[in-house]
């Protein structure tokens, strides 16, 4: 089993990339920020809370994602190829709580770091925002997005480089030329 851990600022290509990798390797896609917005969808008490903080560009606290992350890794289909987790971990304490529920079930991940300069994730969420109607993709928020980015995600590049499973990927490129250094990582891990 093959699990990625895709990692990278806003707007750096993680649900982009994962398409790419599930279309190729058939592995499960699990977007936080997909379930999360799916829970505004619903318009639920717990959607609202959810919808101020992604609106203004911030995290969501640790203890509510690790419940749909615990949920997730314990409904697996058994047939499961492995999962790529986008967006997750966005902290070290998530990091630490992932490796910990993966080492339940037997399971282990590599981390796949996108890299991109700040002006072209800014360009990149501004021209997404045009068609995304996403609260989050306006200019002071994509600001605030990245600075949250830098201080409370950046860090876990030094928990996988610790732990030996850390890559990184050079993400300013055009999008196959991103998948096929994703494409040689995976290809030499599975
Ligand atoms: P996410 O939904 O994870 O999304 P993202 O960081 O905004 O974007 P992503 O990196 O997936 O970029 P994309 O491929 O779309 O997070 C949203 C919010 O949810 C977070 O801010 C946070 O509040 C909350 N959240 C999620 N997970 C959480 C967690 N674990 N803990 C706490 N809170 C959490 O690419 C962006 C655009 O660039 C697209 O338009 C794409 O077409 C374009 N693009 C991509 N790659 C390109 C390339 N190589 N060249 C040119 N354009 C490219």
């Amino acid at each position: 089993m093959l699990n990625i851990i895709l990692c990278g600022a806003p707007g750096s290509g993680k649900g982009t990339q994962s398409g790419f990798i599930v279309e190729h390797y058939g592995l499960q896609h699990l977007s936080t920020g997909d379930v999360l917005r799916a829970e505004i969808a619903t318009g639920s008490e717990l959607g609202k809370q959810i919808d101020t903080l992604i609106s203004k560009g911030n995290l969501v606290p640790d203890d509510m994602m690790y419940g749909v992350i615990e949920n997730y890794i314990a409904n697996l289909p058994a047939d499961c190829k492995g999962t790529i987790f986008d967006g997750y971990p966005r902290t070290v304490a998530q990091a630490e709580s992932l490796t910990k529920l993966l080492k339940k079930y037997n399971m282990d991940a590599i981390m796949i770091d996108l890299l991109v300069d700040e002006q072209l994730l800014i360009q990149r969420l501004i021209e997404r925002g045009k068609v995304s109607g996403r609260a989050d993709d306006n200019l002071n928020t994509i600001r605030h997005r990245i600075a949250v980015y830098h201080q409370q995600t950046e860090p876990i590049a030094h928990y996988y480089l610790h732990h030996g499973n850390y890559y990184a990927v050079n993400g300013n490129h055009m999008m196959p030329d991103v998948f096929l250094q994703i494409k040689r990582i995976i290809d030499r891990e599975k």
